[in-house]
């Protein structure tokens, strides 16, 4: 299958305490847009971040950055779906690409994600763990929290692809009309777990292209304790029922 060029984008970035980073981040992506090979708005997603973001995002006044300012702190996964029903409703978009605040999603692997992209329902995934692709400056201790991760989420939900929990990705607009976004359950990081279940469920082809992870050099992660306990239970409900109700799954995901 030929690759697709993405017509017109919308970049998804989730903020909670990112006023260290996100003003590098935008700087970037403001260059790249400038280059005039890809068309894309930016669409931030703060959580009422007590450091001000979203007032940072307000004072750089891009006219391609809008920012949906959320009450307060509602986890990853919920900032994502108000994020996709937010673009969704703008008919303008062929093509939703996700990337965090902090520096780790590289503007410069963008291009060869959107080379990679699949026509139809498709999914784009940036991944570490495939051969060219790499983590800088990552501990230990999160790598191996990443790979059992994914390893475990591939195995309980048989869906062989290699970086499952990575948040660097491009959904189609096809794709995510298909889906029942707002019957999703995933609070935090393992929505990113469920959105690839759920491509998986709606037929999408799934693409991965390797990456460079470069850990944040300003503020701090938002992991959690909590974030791996929900990530761990909802797999394994996740996994279970996917074996035992395998249409009803379909049913609940997609349209
Ligand atoms: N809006 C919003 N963004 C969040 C939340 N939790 C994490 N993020 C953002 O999600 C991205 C990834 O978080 P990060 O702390 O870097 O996680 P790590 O890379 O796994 O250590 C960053 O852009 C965060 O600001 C949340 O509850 N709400
Ligand atoms: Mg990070």
């Amino acid at each position: 299958m030929s690759a697709q060029v993405p017509e017109k984008l919308a970049i998804l970035i989730p903020t909670y305490n990112e006023g260290l980073t996100i003003a590098q981040l935008l700087e970037k992506l403001g260059n790249f847009r400038d280059l005039g090979s890809y068309q894309f708005d930016v669409l931030v997603i703060d959580d009422n971040s007590p450091d001000g973001t979203a007032q940072i995002v307000d004072d750089l006044q891009l006219s391609w950055v809008k920012i949906l300012r959320r009450p307060g702190k509602g986890g990853l996964g919920a900032a994502y779906r108000a994020g996709f029903t937010q673009v969704l409703s703008i008919n303008s978009y062929t093509h939703v690409v996700t990337m965090d605040a902090d520096g780790s999603h590289r503007v410069e692997d963008l291009p060869a994600m959107f080379a990679a992209i699949k026509p139809g329902r498709s999914i784009t995934l940036g991944t570490r763990w495939i051969t060219g692709g790499s983590v800088v400056n990552w501990p230990k201790s999160r790598q191996l929290l990443s790979k059992t991760g994914t390893r475990y989420a591939k195995f309980a939900l048989r869906i062989d692809l290699n970086d499952l929990t990575g948040g660097f990705r491009i959904y189609s607009v096809e794709l995510l009309k298909a889906l029942n976004l707002k019957d999703m359950q995933a609070t935090g990081y393992c929505f990113q777990i469920e959105m690839a279940m759920a491509a998986d469920l709606a037929g999408a082809v799934a693409t991965e292209v390797p990456i460079t992870f470069v850990e944040r050099a300003n503020g701090v992660s938002k992991m959690s304790k909590a974030i791996v306990i929900e990530a761990l239970t909802q797999t394994t409900r996740w996994g279970i029922s996917r074996r035992l109700r395998p249409n009803a799954d379909k049913l609940h995901y997609v349209k």
